[in-house]
């Protein structure tokens, strides 16, 4: 398998993914400013969406959206635990969960990265996400991880949007369940060597 990742980007969640299976994948960084791997190809080839992640798989099929592939990852190794088994009441749960962290925690940050961004639409963007904060939160009350105890690929992609708070200076302090459950996932192995590959941390 190939993934297709841009550093700190979305595309960080299958990665996380891809080291907490530890499955083998080759990773091939695009610039997203040029649309272009690092080894001069041109992305909108590879990727006709033009964004980040994109999986190549073995059998040379091109799998895209986040969600998608992470679940596919976590279906190459059922024994990780990673996500539960297809036809459960739990499946249908990470489902929602991660159409809830697609639709309205990830999209809901997209605008914050454009510069032209005005200061209303930037506090709306910002009201917005800090209902969603507040209710991520409830839900972690007295929970490691959305799914209790047990980390999910939920886990890998919430936690992967919830970290660009940093790049663009958003306080958790407000929430404070959001800001440890932040640094329990930091501190997994597999979440450390995945931000160390991406060069987010030393
Ligand atoms: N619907 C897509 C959205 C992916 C996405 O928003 N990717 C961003 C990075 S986080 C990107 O590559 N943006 C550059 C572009 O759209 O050209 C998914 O879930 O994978």
């Amino acid at each position: 398998m190939k993934l297709y990742f841009t550093p700190g980007a979305c595309s960080m969640a299958p990665h996380i993914v891809l080291r907490e299976a530890d499955l083998p994948c080759e990773l091939v960084q695009v610039d997203l400013s040029k649309h272009q791997t690092d080894t001069g190809e041109d992305y909108y080839k590879i990727n006709p969406k033009g964004y980040v992640p994109a999986l190549r798989l073995d059998n040379g099929e091109l799998l895209t959206e986040v969600a998608v592939t992470l679940q596919y990852l976590a279906d190459q190794k059922p024994a990780s635990g990673l996500a539960p088994r297809a036809g459960t009441m739990e499946h249908y749960r990470v489902i929602e969960w991660l159409s809830f962290i697609a639709s309205e925690v990830h999209k809901q940050f997209g605008p914050m990265f454009n510069p032209k961004i005005t200061a209303e639409w930037k506090q709306n963007q910002l009201n917005t996400l800090g209902r969603r904060f507040t209710y991520l939160s409830e839900q972690l009350d007295g929970n490691q991880y959305l799914f209790g105890g047990k980390f999910t690929i939920a886990d890998a992609y919430l936690f992967t949007v919830l970290n660009w708070t940093g790049f663009l200076d958003i306080d958790l302090g407000k929430w404070p369940r959001l800001k440890d459950y932040m640094a329990r996932i930091a501190a997994r192995p597999a979440v450390k060597e995945a931000m160390k590959e991406e060069g987010l941390v030393k």
